[in-house]
């Protein structure tokens, strides 16, 4: 059961993010608007929430899943691989520091949150160009001290891991077809999400419930099949700086 979550809010400077999408620039009051209904639907949940403010200076900050990684025992703080967020962890680690032992990593080992999937003991840490083989192992060491087990997945091209995978409870993964074939993910039953849908491969699942991007009719109707209470929120404007639902919280 998660029972906090820290988001951040976006700002004006988030048309400066960084974006692979093509999907034109974002328009920041509508963003906020969608924040704000995120936000509102992690309370709903039963989540407590730390909502930050944005940062002057860091356009992509309302991603702050990329800035930790928090399970039961820890948190470790992430040396992120994207020149332009290095730094946006440091105004969270007061937060987390009020509910875990925060360890960090230092560069040259690199990795960011939104390559790391936690499912029960286990967490899946993607290599992609924003997460090191150097920042697996650190992060997969620290976590192992906390009896985790960790496996490091070479990527397809995918931003992120979780861009392509995610977790949607009872042992089921939404999954690309390139990670359908990952021997590592072998052992979960697994949903998988073509490339017409590919931005619903990351959805948000919080005690019981499946939050799903608006509009990925196939994929919705693929988790509604499972029994899973479903909620589905508009994240057009997060989509066009690359960001999806897991994306926009840590959660604990
Ligand atoms: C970036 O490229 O860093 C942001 N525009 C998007 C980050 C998305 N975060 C995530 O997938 N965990």
């Amino acid at each position: 059961m998660f029972t906090h979550a820290i988001t951040r809010r976006p700002s004006e400077e988030m048309v400066e993010g960084i974006t692979s999408a093509n999907l034109g620039t974002p328009d920041p009051h509508l963003a906020l608007a969608q924040h704000k209904a995120y936000c509102m639907t992690l309370a709903t949940l039963g989540l407590e929430l730390t909502v930050l403010d944005a940062e002057p200076g860091y356009p992509d900050c309302c991603f702050v899943e990329d800035t930790a990684v928090v399970c039961e025992h820890v948190a470790v703080l992430a040396p992120l691989g994207a020149p332009s967020r290095q730094g946006e962890e440091a105004s969270v680690e007061p937060v987390l520091l009020r509910h875990r032992p925060v360890v960090r990593v230092s560069p040259p080992a690199l990795f960011e949150g939104g390559d790391v999937l936690q499912v029960q003991d286990t967490f899946f840490i993607g290599l992609s160009e924003r997460t090191n083989m150097a920042g697996a192992t650190a992060l997969g060491e620290a976590l192992a001290r906390h009896g985790y087990a960790w496996h490091a997945l070479e990527m397809g091209d995918a931003l992120h891991f979780k861009t392509d995978v995610s977790f949607v409870g009872d042992n089921t993964l939404l999954v690309s077809p390139f990670f359908d074939k990952a021997p590592e993910l072998a052992r979960f039953r697994r949903i998988v999400v073509d490339n017409d849908e590919a931005y619903a491969r990351n959805c948000l699942f919080i005690n019981g419930t499946v939050i799903v991007p608006a509009g990925f009719p196939r994929t919705l109707a693929a988790i509604k099949a499972l029994g899973r209470p479903t909620v589905e929120l508009d994240m057009s404007e997060f989509r066009k700086l690359d960001g999806g639902l897991t994306c926009l919280s840590l959660r604990f």
